[in-house]
């Protein structure tokens, strides 16, 4: 992170800081200099900071034990210089309106980044991660790694075997550099030592998200060691889980405002809202930390608590960021700030989303809605519609295409649901209406850019070249002429004008 200087005076986060931290911000009610190292977490970024590393925070607080978090990146960010050099503490800061609250979390006890930043490997970085997951003392891997970390093929779920780092890690698999090829040389360490296996979990928005990771490690255990994939296959422990807090990236002034507010620079701060939510599959053997006394849910079955998350959440969030981006508006709450958009969403989550979603044990459906919009309307969350629309390849099947999938068999209103996906075609060909170029960071940026220039402006011809990536869309939309030609209308619509009046006339059509 490049951080803007902060105040003169401010002194570095760290162990001789925290007394000089002011008196409200909260410091772990244990000891820290007696934790001792009992998971490892793959993808220290700013979620699991705010997330599972405060869950753990109170856990250690309730009941505690040996659960000090290991904190592994296998790609960039570097964190030797921001929480390294902090001897891995940080605070979290809860925004909602003009109430802030502040956190000195201290659950992180080591930091190991395997590339720096240039995207090098660190001499010993990976054997020493390795390490630290192959020993017994470690009784959980827990994953933040975003969807695409999982390597699989976004309409299937399925392993990408043509990934080059799938292909590397065949070739190559003590030095992986792929997730599912680190999880698999821990697991085998692990089982080669004659060690008890950890439990898996993960913690993406990826569809059955447990479930994928245990499909990707198999499947590439089948390409190195069958006899080792069948054991995986009767021995390891991969749990699915729903998670929620909207965490945007830190930015330069919240560490700014911090060093500001408290006197101390702290490079690790993490900024997001008071709401959270943890649900877990209760289903492993061995011990984990007291999550579930910081309010975390074991339950039978995650998956209505998954599809309600990431229809309504990650769907009003995905439906409305490319729109945004489309018509310059740079964070989701500027977008739920104009009655516009706000209404679309609402409009488009009760009338095509709603009435698809499982029942939820002991949730309200409708509350939860009403409650998603107040979150996303948080005016003091500074998350980019940019951040959102990144990586959308990967995402929008969960979020928009499945809900869609669902209305178009009960035959109801899905109108919402296209515009938003007519949404993510337009910012994913790379220009917005004015032809100003966008910045499309996503794996499958080369490949939409590609087709948007074949199309030669021709938006029927960009959404057939567009639903014929099967990999995100699958096959049976490219058969739907109404679902075509309803996103030729409004590709080519959204080319002619900004997103913000297209969605107004789609709301009026909907109520004339
Ligand atoms: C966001 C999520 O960037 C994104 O993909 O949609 O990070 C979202 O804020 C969280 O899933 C909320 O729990």
């Amino acid at each position: 992170m490049s951080v803007q200087e902060p105040r003169a005076s401010a002194q570095r986060l760290g162990p001789s800081a925290v007394d000089r931290l002011p008196a409200n911000v909260r410091c772990p009610g244990y000891d820290r200099s007696r934790l001792t190292p009992g998971i490892l977490h793959l993808g220290v970024g700013a979620f699991h900071r705010c997330h599972q590393a405060e869950y753990t925070d109170d856990a250690l607080e309730a009941a505690f034990g040996p659960w000090g978090i290991v904190g592994v990146n296998l790609r960039a960010p570097d964190l030797s210089p921001t929480l390294g050099t902090q001897q891995n503490l940080y605070c979290r800061e809860l925004r909602r309106h003009g109430d802030v609250e502040r956190r000195l979390i201290g659950a992180l006890v080591e930091t190991i980044s395997v590339t720096g930043e240039d995207g090098d490997l660190q001499g010993g970085a990976l054997a020493g991660a390795l390490a630290v997951a192959s020993n017994p003392s470690i009784g959980a891997i827990t994953l933040t790694v975003t969807e695409k970390g999982y390597c699989h093929i976004p309409a299937t779920g399925e392993l990408d075997l043509g990934h080059p780092d799938i292909s590397h890690d065949i070739a190559h698999p003590e030095t992986p550099v792929s997730v599912p090829g680190f999880v698999l040389r821990a697991l085998a360490m692990r089982l080669a030592a004659g060690r008890p296996l950890p439990a898996l979990i993960s913690c993406d928005n990826v569809p059955d998200n447990g479930s994928t990771l245990r499909s990707s490690v198999l499947c590439l255990a089948a390409k190195i060691d069958p006899a080792l994939r069948d054991r995986l296959e009767r021995e390891a422990c991969f749990l699915n889980t729903m998670v929620d807090r909207i965490v945007p990236a830190t930015r330069p002034e919240d560490v700014a405002g911090f060093a500001e507010a408290t006197g101390i620079e702290d490079r690790g701060l993490v900024v997001g809202e008071p709401f959270r939510m943890w649900v877990l599959e209760d289903r492993f053997n061995g011990p984990l930390p007291a999550w579930d006394r910081a309010g975390a849910m074991f339950v039978k079955d995650v998956a209505p608590y998954e599809i309600l998350k990431m229809r309504v959440v990650n769907g009003i969030q995905s439906n409305l960021c490319q729109l945004g981006v489309l018509s310059g508006i740079d964070f989701m709450a500027d977008a739920m700030a104009e009655g516009v958009f706000s209404d679309f969403a609402l409009r488009t989550i009760s009338r095509e989303v709603v009435p698809h979603l499982p029942a939820v044990p002991g949730i309200d459906v409708s509350a939860y809605v009403g409650e998603t919009i107040s979150r996303l309307k948080n005016p003091a969350l500074k998350h980019r519609t940019l951040q959102i629309s990144t990586d959308g390849s990967q995402k929008i099947r969960q979020r928009l295409l499945e809900p869609l999938r669902a209305a178009l068999k009960a035959g109801t209103p899905c109108g919402g649901l296209l515009l938003g996906i007519a949404g993510w075609m337009k910012y994913a060909s790379g220009v917005d209406s004015a032809g100003r170029a966008l910045e499309v960071l996503d794996p499958f940026a080369e490949r939409t850019k590609a087709v948007a220039a074949a199309s030669g402006g021709d938006a029927a011809r960009l959404v057939e070249g567009m639903l014929g990536i099967e990999a995100i869309f699958g096959t049976d939309l490219a058969q739907n002429g109404f679902v075509k030609d309803r996103l030729a209308d409004l590709v080519a619509d959204l080319g002619r004008r900004p997103s913000r009046e297209v969605v107004r006339d789609f709301l009026a059509s909907q109520t004339a």
